[in-house]
């Protein structure tokens, strides 16, 4: 084990930096071993620096230096400056302002596995320096609050760098002697270095075009490997739909001449918002109707618009330090989900964001790694690129738009983009407008900031006939998280609205107040609150937390039969899909408890009957019609278990779809009939719901034991047109006892051996199922010839699949699924330490098994703990899990 822990940053010793960074001149000879790297910086002394020490100390790392030179004089000698593993302090830089330091240094992609600074992905030269990438290219101020403007010179050879794009516009090329060329960008904004990037490669390019509202004329670029120009049509439109959607909702333009996407095969993340050259895993990019489903599809206009928002979140106007991050990216995530619930269908796209932030999120939450969205501290930055920071911290910006209202939230944004253009700031800068823009106090919704936890709303209502006033008691609990033992109340939008039995709508009146609404926001600002509605002539069924108005747990007692009510006349999609999920999550709960004790199982008639009035209505949305017919997933299900128990979950929930399957088999198998069409390449809503709810069919039908409907599938995976329909097929099949699996299996790898993307789908498939042969076949696939540990994709779609979305098996009772994903991590912490303490997270939640699983995952968290050279990011996340 390491004697020395690695140390930790902490935001309250924030600092401004000592010098600061003006401009930049890059000049990069490309060569997949020694690339040779020229930076020439023009720095001054930070006049607000309160630092008295003249040294000035650059971040490096991996980097061979070659040589120093100070305003274009002389090079330095030894004595002039000391250089360490990650720093390189220079002893007596100028007193005159400004000055320029020239440091020449040279790196070898070839052996970067890690994937973070300047590396190799298929031959192609492509760099990520978001967070502190940047310092294993060049020695520099690597910190996001100093902000330079960046010309850089990329010099390779003809034919293997053909294509050399960096940030900003092209200013100037050329041809060198022995087949070589040049080319150089000049980003006219300024930016700091994380936000620097250069692609040199064999790649084809797709162009459009887009006309900004001031009518600027936007060339727009995609580049990937020849092999995938085919799958570039579906990333381009989303750009456009981002770039119109940016302008008409917050008056964004885009502001340079160019914008370029690169998609590359080998990266850690989804994608990365570079200064007018974003570079994407492929998976957020190619897109073809028989390779990529509908969700693929949405996924990558997401992730595109996603990106392409940061240019202002994130870009124009950054973060002051990396404590802030959820700054950007807890804004951008709400503006794309925002952007794709205006695309697709707002209904199904919160419940997907919800049910992912109830599931990860809440669970991060309540464990060992539990932080706020704006944390105090860290050891290595790239940990903390969070479910916390990222959907929590959408939905902190989401409450702010629902108590401001769009109008004033834009108010809001407005003020922000006007008053930090162009600077690093904080999470209490963007508050603060949003305060000023409005005339309004957020003083109490700051703990939203500062306090990590989930709380816990508890609601009990009384109502009475005689003054007919409904009382609402509202108290919010938060539980206590690593170093925060105690909670303050905080400010809670919770969104109400109240149903009469008859199923119209009652009127919230509020006491003492003259207006009356269909819905009200109530402002939970105590530990306990009151409220009273009146004017309501009979008790009315009450509709909490609409639209999921706050990140929260809510616990409130309701009967089976109030929640069928609410199924069937909520008039909130939220709430009324959410009334099914605790309808069908009672029931399943219930049975967990029988399975444990043996007892014979049996299914409420009231779900089955809930259910076949879900199924005999006629639904318009029909993505939103199979989410009312999905159950709770397996993970969501142990979230709510006080211990978790992966065996009686399963048992359950597989007892209740063999159930529903049985007594709504002819329905089920009419929806499938009537929805399914040979559709390829159609992506409007029509066609995209036909398929999910035929699917959501033919995964009921493909429990029962019918070999007529197990055909069904088989024959649905035959003639597939479209990728939705062929891996829906193929994973009923996989999933389920069925004659074909193995043929179909062994068809699909054939068929697609080519499409990398594709084959990820085939090991995850493979690993996530609950087929009883499943881990054997998981050390198979370790050992198959299309597997790598190099390729992050490939490393997710196995080791990922099997340890986050396969509980049964990954929790296995002798612990060899704990000891495999030990393994795995072992051998990643060394080539891919990003990657390798990702996966840790399926052991971080030890604490919520029984004991025995909890020895056997401590166990593999200490042999992590004592892997020789372990990395900062595996030792943070395996240490802070045992904590
Ligand atoms: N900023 C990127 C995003 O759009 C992620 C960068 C990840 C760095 N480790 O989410």
């Amino acid at each position: 084990m390491r004697d020395a822990s690695p140390q930790t940053t902490y935001l309250k010793d924030y600092t401004v930096p000592d010098y600061l960074i003006h401009k930049v001149a890059l000049h990069f000879v490309l060569d997949e071993e020694r690339t040779e790297v020229t930076a020439r910086l023009t720095l001054s002394r930070n006049p607000a620096s309160l630092s008295m020490s003249a040294a000035l100390v650059l971040a490096g790392e991996n980097l061979t230096l070659q040589r120093i030179i100070l305003n274009d004089g002389e090079e330095l000698v030894a004595a002039d400056y000391v250089q360490a593993a990650d720093s390189l302090t220079i002893y007596n830089v100028p007193q005159q302002q400004p000055f320029v330091l020239t440091i020449e240094n040279t790196i070898n992609p070839k052996i970067n596995t890690a994937l973070e600074g300047l590396y190799l992905s298929n031959g192609m030269l492509c760099t990520q320096c978001e967070a502190e990438g940047f310092r294993k290219i060049t020695y520099f101020l690597d910190r996001p609050d100093v902000m330079a403007t960046f010309t850089t010179t990329l010099v390779g050879d003809k034919s293997r760098y053909p294509v050399l794009l960096s940030n900003g516009n092209k200013i100037a090329h050329g041809e060198l002697e022995a087949n070589r060329h040049w080319v150089t960008w000049e980003d006219p904004f300024t930016k700091p270095c994380y936000l620097f990037a250069l692609v040199a490669g064999q790649l084809e390019c797709i162009e459009d075009h887009f006309t900004t509202q001031s009518g600027r004329d936007i060339s727009l670029q995609i580049f990937v490997e020849p092999q995938d120009v085919d799958k570039c049509a579906h990333a381009m439109q989303s750009l456009q739909n981002a770039m119109r959607w940016d302008e008409e909702v917050y008056g964004c333009e885009y502001d340079l001449d160019l914008y370029m996407i690169v998609a590359v095969s080998h990266f850690n993340m989804g994608a990365m918002e570079n200064k007018g050259l974003n570079v994407f895993n492929t998976k957020f990019v190619l897109a073809r109707p028989d390779t990529a489903t509908d969700s693929d599809y949405e996924h990558i206009e997401g992730v595109i618009a996603h990106e392409y928002f940061h240019n202002w979140t994130g870009n124009r106007i950054t973060c002051r330090d990396w404590f802030q991050l959820s700054l950007k990216e807890g804004f951008t995530v709400f503006r794309d989900q925002e952007f794709t619930g205006d695309r697709t269908s707002k209904a199904v796209k919160r419940i997907e964001d919800v049910t992912m932030l109830r599931t990860r999120q809440f669970a991060e939450d309540a464990g060992p790694l539990a932080h706020p969205i704006r944390p105090e501290a860290y050891i290595e930055i790239n940990n903390f690129y969070t479910v916390t920071i990222y959907e929590k911290g959408a939905e902190v910006v989401r409450m702010l738009h629902t108590l401001l209202g769009a109008e004033r939230f834009r108010k809001g944004s407005d003020l922000y983009f006007a008053r930090h253009d162009g600077q690093a700031v904080t999470c209490e800068d963007f508050v603060k407008a949003m305060e000023a823009a409005n005339g309004v106090g957020l003083v109490q919704f700051r703990r939203w900031y500062s306090q990590a936890g989930t709380p816990v709303l508890t609601v009990s209502r009384r109502y009475d006939s005689q003054a007919q006033t409904l009382t609402l008691s509202i108290s919010q609990e938060c539980p206590p998280t690593p170093g925060q033992a105690v909670k303050e109340p905080l400010h809670i939008p919770v969104k109400v609205g109240l149903i009469y039995p008859d199923g119209t709508i009652a009127p919230c009146q509020l006491q003492g107040s003259a207006d009356s609404a269909e819905e009200v926001i109530l402002a939970l600002t105590e530990a306990a609150q009151d409220f009273v509605f009146t004017g309501l002539s009979s008790e009315p069924a009450v509709s909490v937390l609409r639209g999921f108005s706050a990140p929260v747990k809510l616990v409130m007692e309701r009967s089976l039969t109030e929640l069928a009510f609410l199924l069937s006349h909520d008039s909130d999609t939220f709430n009324r899909w959410e009334a099914g999920q605790q309808l069908i999550g009672q029931a399943i709960t219930g049975l967990i408890a029988d399975v444990q004790n043996n007892r014979e199982l049996r299914l409420d008639p009231i779900i089955i009957e809930a259910f076949r009035q879900v199924l005999a209505q006629p639904w318009e949305d029909l993505s939103y019609f199979s989410l009312l017919l999905s159950l709770p997933s397996e993970t969501y299900l142990a979230e709510q278990m006080p211990v978790i128990d992966v065996v009686a979950i399963h048992t359950a929930r597989e007892f209740v779809k063999l159930t529903l399957a049985e007594q709504l088999q002819n329905a089920l198998q009419t929806l499938y009939l009537n929805n399914h069409r040979d559709e390829s390449g159609c992506f409007d809503a029509g066609a995209i719901g036909r398929r999910r709810i035929k699917n959501t069919c033919l995964n009921y039908l493909c429990a029962l034991d019918d070999p007529a409907l197990k055909n069904w599938a088989h024959q649905q995976f035959k003639t597939a047109k479209n990728m939705t329909d062929q891996m829906a097929a193929l994973t009923v099949m996989v999933n389920n006892p069925h004659y074909a699996r193995r043929q179909c299996l062994a068809e699909f790898y054939q068929q697609w051996q080519h499409e990398a993307l594709v084959i990820d789908k085939w090991f995850a498939l493979q690993a996530a199922s609950p087929a009883p042969d499943t881990f054997a076949t998981v050390q198979a696939l370790m050992a198959h010839p299309a597997f790598d540990l190099g390729t992050p994709n490939r490393i997710r779609a196995l080791i990922g699949a099997f340890s986050q979305a396969n509980p049964l098996h990954f929790h296995a009772a002798n612990g060899q699924g704990y000891q495999f994903l030990a393994d795995q991590i072992i051998a990643l912490n060394t080539l891919n330490p990003q990657v390798a303490s990702r996966m840790i997270s399926a052991l971080t939640s030890w604490r919520r098994y029984d004991a025995g699983r909890q020895a056997l995952m401590t166990a593999q968290l200490e042999r992590i703990m004592s892997t020789e050279a372990i990395s900062k990011d595996v030792y943070e996340i395996a240490s802070k899990s045992l904590a």
